[in-house]
């Protein structure tokens, strides 16, 4: 989607002239569909500051300044500062158009609830189109989580029936329509008088690009509404457009959907959206995911021998499948048959790392094919096996090496920043 603005601050990163970096970055934005007139608005002020920045920071090259106050922009743009969802009991109701992408994003919902230790109970509301009932309620069974529905009624007393059941979350999957009209607003207000819920989300896919803005006033001004879920972001190039758009409507973006599987639901947070665009890792994002795994940081700091890439294929095998998230995150250098394998071969990789003497460990260096006969023989594998190993084991090295380059990198930022 935003790939050009990667482009652009890489090749300013590599030395390249800020306006060219700026040029891209306009055409960037105007290709994901982000409205002309910000970006007229934001080239401007990405001028003007970085003149005003240059004084404040003599010392500091204008390359340097102008990465700083092109990025802050950037996520500025895109919504700027946000605020965590809050990770609490509380009657969440969806809204939005024709296949928008709620009934599935309630359940992505539920299920980013339980994994927080909530227990949600997603209903049904969606009593027009006959499959909705069937669609949910499996959705529900596949994560392990209550189902509240029926087949035909009226919405409004379903939902006040589902209030009666026990739980810490209720998620309300509402029925879609082609355009926000007399009929739907009203049902909605019926509905939400009832419910009377915490938060009303409307649900927009990114392919809405600068329209998403429209959509989330109208729904504001109708309905009333406290936030909006970008879905579908994986496969529009109007991510940008929308973001910028719903940031403008004043309504903040509270989650995006990144693929059609449950666990595609993202928090969103601008500026970690940015600088994972930029190939800045997040890693407080990375830590997250690392939670009761290893820790990433102590692996960073310390020389990346074989006994550091034994623990990361340890993490990687217990933290189950990596998701996308984890790989935009920076991992991306990691090759995917690497990933793959760190599940797949763990075993005979666990095996042959158990069969290396301490100094083979931490100086790999000195595993010549001797060493590696003799570590295949004792691991009860084959020569190939242990080559394959050390040839994993020198690209993740690389990929580590190139992950620390990256992080000094969000170093500067934070330097800068102030
Ligand atoms: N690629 C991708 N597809 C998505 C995403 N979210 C939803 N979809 C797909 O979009 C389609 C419509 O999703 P639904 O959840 O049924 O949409 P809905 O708003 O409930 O639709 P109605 O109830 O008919 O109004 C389905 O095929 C989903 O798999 C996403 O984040 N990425
Ligand atoms: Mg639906």
């Amino acid at each position: 989607m935003l790939e050009r603005i990667r482009g652009a601050f890489e090749k300013l990163r590599l030395g390249g002239d800020v306006d060219s970096a700026l040029k891209e970055i306009q055409r960037a934005l105007i290709l994901s569909d982000v409205d002309v007139k910000l970006v007229k608005e934001l080239t401007e002020r990405v001028k003007s500051r970085i003149k005003e920045e240059k004084r404040k920071y003599p010392g500091v090259s204008t390359r340097d300044v102008a990465y700083k106050v092109m990025f802050e922009e950037i996520v500025e743009l895109l919504g700027g500062k946000s605020r965590p969802f809050p990770v609490v009991p509380q009657k969440i109701l969806l809204v939005g158009l024709y296949g928008s992408g709620k009934t599935t994003t309630a359940a992505k919902l539920a299920n980013w609830f339980k994994k927080r230790g909530l227990k949600s109970l997603l209903v049904c509301l969606d009593t027009y189109r006959p499959a909705a009932y069937d669609q949910l309620k499996q959705l529900a069974e596949k994560i392990g989580v209550n189902f509240f529905g029926e087949r035909n009624g009226n919405p409004v007393e379903i939902a006040r029936k589902a209030l009666e059941e026990d739980a810490d979350v209720y998620i309300f999957d509402t029925a879609g329509r082609s355009s926000l009209d007399e009929d739907l607003m009203e049902e909605l207000q019926e509905i939400k008088k009832v419910v009377i819920p915490e938060k009303t989300l409307l649900v927009i896919p990114a392919d809405m690009g600068q329209v998403a803005g429209r959509e989330a006033r109208e729904f504001a001004q109708k309905i009333g509404i406290d936030g909006v879920i970008i879905t579908k972001m994986d496969g529009s190039g109007k991510g940008g457009g929308a973001l910028a758009a719903c940031k403008e409507a004043g309504v903040p973006v509270y989650f995006i959907g990144t693929g059609e599987s449950i666990e595609d639901l993202e928090e969103f947070d601008a500026e970690r959206f940015v600088a994972r665009l930029l190939g800045v890792p997040d890693f407080k994002a990375l830590m997250e995911r690392f939670k009761g795994t290893e820790d990433l940081e102590e692996v960073l700091k310390g020389k990346y021998d074989i006994n550091a890439f034994y623990k990361q294929l340890k993490a990687f095998n217990e933290m189950g499948p990596l998701d996308k998230v984890l790989k935009m995150l920076g991992i991306s250098s990691l090759p995917d048959d690497v990933i793959e394998m760190a599940q797949k071969k763990f075993k005979k990789y666990d095996a042959i790392y158990k069969s290396m003497t301490k100094q083979e460990r931490a100086n790999p260096e000195i595993i010549n094919e001797s060493r590696m006969r003799r570590i295949a023989k004792g691991s009860g594998t084959t020569l190939e096996d242990v080559r394959s190993f050390m040839k994993d084991y020198w690209r993740a090295k690389k990929m580590f090496e190139k992950l620390k380059k990256a992080r000094n990198v969000e170093k500067l930022l934070k330097r800068l920043r102030i």
